[in-house]
């Protein structure tokens, strides 16, 4: 072994217990009690600490053209930023061009992503195109290692319906799992036109036009599609009740449906839209009610939200400020990457839910939801060496000052946290420690990902 962190107490999904952990390169090697370190091993005393799977964010945009710019955080600053907060795996969304193949929409932005990363990365495609043979496409992408797609029923670059139902159609056959941003665009765009028109243009105006119910139709109807196909689905960012009850239902009815939310939605409510600072929440879906918020927590705690990820998007304050006097031309999106485990953890913490659970939504699930269950998502022998130590009684309060992006603001201003991360190893390599990234440009890895065949919606047996 290389490396032996002992007398920390570990998180898996079902249990936390106190033990050792060796690594030798890359990898976990052992797991016990009373492990002796080899000649030669650095060991790390993890007394009073927490000792974590690395988080896995399964939803993020870097360097994303979107809103009429691009997202703040390229795959660098991205994946330092994910490092400092304890996420040692980022998926990233790959937007396919019209016209192009899945598998050749990896490849472009792997190019980007590769000689940047500082921590291991996979993608989802975010399809616009499955004319013609694009749709055979998403076989040769799930043999790539990107087995994961996304659609969205909004933007001018959303799919039709037709679209949505011939990719989930095509899904099931070949290992694909497809997400959904599911928001009423029709409605979106008839709102947005009436409060133009009435001059009704603060950011308030972004949540009304696209309120509880515009996402909460859109998930019942994905839901509904992917019930007829009895396919698997993934509705990303979950902000509303209507749409947690709908996938509660077709749960309880044995159907595949699982549902990702942030921490945004679970922290926040639309009263943010009404500060003077409003736009620098914006995000599609908007951050719903106080009902929601809960319904949200509750569907959590009952394990019917599968995930928990961050939609980080962040953008620069003056391109926010382009929509100080029209919501419309606020590029949609907030920074979270860094945030999502420390906040997580803290709420666990405080009490709210159990360090497993955090495990189970951060980290487990998405690696098992992926198919990448056998590389990360766990503290386990033979798995990648992606480890948080975490210190419970670390007190931290928010400063973007602190954080490791490249965004010059963040809607976590302010928040105070209770425990923190202190070190974050990935595979093997200590890329974290006390505030300093210490990690390396280039030294994250391209994760390939199994296809992905789940038929109900317990994900407990996926090894
Ligand atoms: N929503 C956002 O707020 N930003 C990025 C993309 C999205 O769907
Ligand atoms: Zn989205
Ligand atoms: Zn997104």
């Amino acid at each position: 072994m290389d490396l032996l962190i002992k007398n920390g107490k570990i998180v898996s999904a079902a249990a936390a217990y106190t033990a050792d952990v060796a690594v030798k390169g890359e990898k976990i090697v052992q797991v016990g009690i009373g492990i002796e370190p080899a000649p030669g091993a650095k060991v790390v005393d993890a007394t009073g600490k927490l000792v974590l799977p690395g988080a896995i964010d399964a939803h993020t945009h870097l360097a994303m053209p979107f809103g009429g710019t691009v997202s703040a955080d390229d795959y660098e600053a991205g994946t330092r930023a994910a490092a400092c907060g304890g996420t040692t795996t980022v998926f990233d969304f790959a937007l396919q061009d019209f016209g192009e193949r899945m598998e050749d929409t990896v490849k472009r932005r792997e190019e980007i992503c590769a000689p940047q990363a500082t921590v291991d990365y996979a993608f989802h495609v975010g399809v616009k195109d499955a004319e013609g043979n694009l749709l055979d496409s998403l076989e040769t992408c799930v043999e790539y290692g990107v087995p994961s797609f996304k659609v969205f029923m909004v933007y001018d670059f959303g799919v039709t319906d037709g679209v949505f139902y011939r990719v989930l159609e095509r899904s099931k056959d070949i290992g694909a799992l497809i997400a959904v941003h599911a928001e009423n665009n029709e409605m979106v765009n008839m709102f947005v036109k009436r409060f133009l028109a009435e001059g009704k243009t603060s950011a308030w105006h972004h949540y009304l036009s696209r309120p509880e119910f515009v996402e909460g139709e859109a998930d019942e109807r994905a839901i509904a599609w992917a019930k007829s196909l009895n396919a698997p689905l993934y509705i990303v960012h979950l902000a509303n009740k209507q749409g947690m009850d709908a996938v509660t239902r077709a749960r309880n009815e044995g159907y595949p449906v699982f549902a990702e939310t942030c921490p945004q939605y679970l922290h926040f409510t639309n009263e943010v839209y009404k500060r003077e600072n409003g736009r620098n929440w914006v995000c599609s879906p908007p951050i719903k009610g106080e009902a929601s918020r809960d319904a949200l927590w509750a569907g959590l705690l009952r394990g019917d939200i599968a995930t928990v990820a961050t939609d980080h998007c962040p953008f620069l304050q003056a391109e926010k400020d382009w929509g100080l006097h029209d919501f419309t031309k606020i590029p949609n999106g907030c920074a979270g990457i860094e945030n999502m485990y420390p906040y997580m953890l803290s709420e666990a913490n405080k009490g709210r839910l159990s360090y497993s659970k955090v495990v189970e939504v951060c980290a487990t699930a998405p690696a098992k939801i992926f198919g990448l269950s056998d590389q990360k998502g766990a503290i386990r022998p033979g798995l990648d060496a992606d480890i948080v130590l975490y210190d419970p009684q670390k007190n931290f309060t928010i400063e973007n000052a602190l954080m490791h992006g490249a965004g010059d603001h963040t809607v976590w201003e302010g928040v105070q946290l209770k425990g923190y991360p202190a070190a974050t190893y990935s595979r093997g390599a200590l890329v974290y420690q006390d505030g300093k990234f210490l990690g390396k440009k280039g030294a994250g890895r391209f994760v390939k990902c199994k296809p992905i065949r789940i038929t109900g919606p317990d994900i407990s047996n996926i090894k």
